[in-house]
């Protein structure tokens, strides 16, 4: 009777051994997967930030000598809007200047200068 218990007892163990290994298998996995989802969000923060880092604009202000009225003015602006790397552009008749924001790793000072200059105008850095 005993003996026979004890049977029983190591039948239920065997019966539950694989089942206890699942479930070790199904906690394993879980844990892994949810340190590659700790990493890939820890991914993302890092190209978030790459992004943030891409987009850093500089601003320069541009002297224009040659510009007769408003009409000249805007027609920089809409030139200057159209360059590769431009963010903004904003042209002054009155104080004869324009200022630009653009992204240094599309677009070059001289660049800007360039596309002024090639409009007849005479164009220099003032800051
Ligand atoms: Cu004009």
């Amino acid at each position: 009777m005993i003996e026979q218990q004890e049977d029983i007892k190591q039948a239920r163990k065997k019966r539950f051994k694989p089942v206890t290994l699942f479930i070790t298998a199904v906690f394993a996995l879980a844990a892994i997967a949810g340190t590659s989802a700790l990493i890939v969000g820890a991914k993302s923060a890092d190209s978030a930030a790459v992004v943030s880092t891409v987009v850093n604009t500089e601003r320069i202000v541009v002297a224009i000598e040659g510009m007769h009225c408003t009409g000249c003015s805007n027609g920089i602006k809409a030139m200057l809007k159209r360059t590769k790397g431009v963010v903004s552009a904003e042209v002054s008749y009155e104080n004869k200047e324009a200022s630009v924001e653009f992204n240094p790793a599309d677009v070059t000072r001289d660049k800007i200068l360039e596309v002024i200059t090639n409009l007849g105008y005479k164009a220099s850095i003032k800051g």
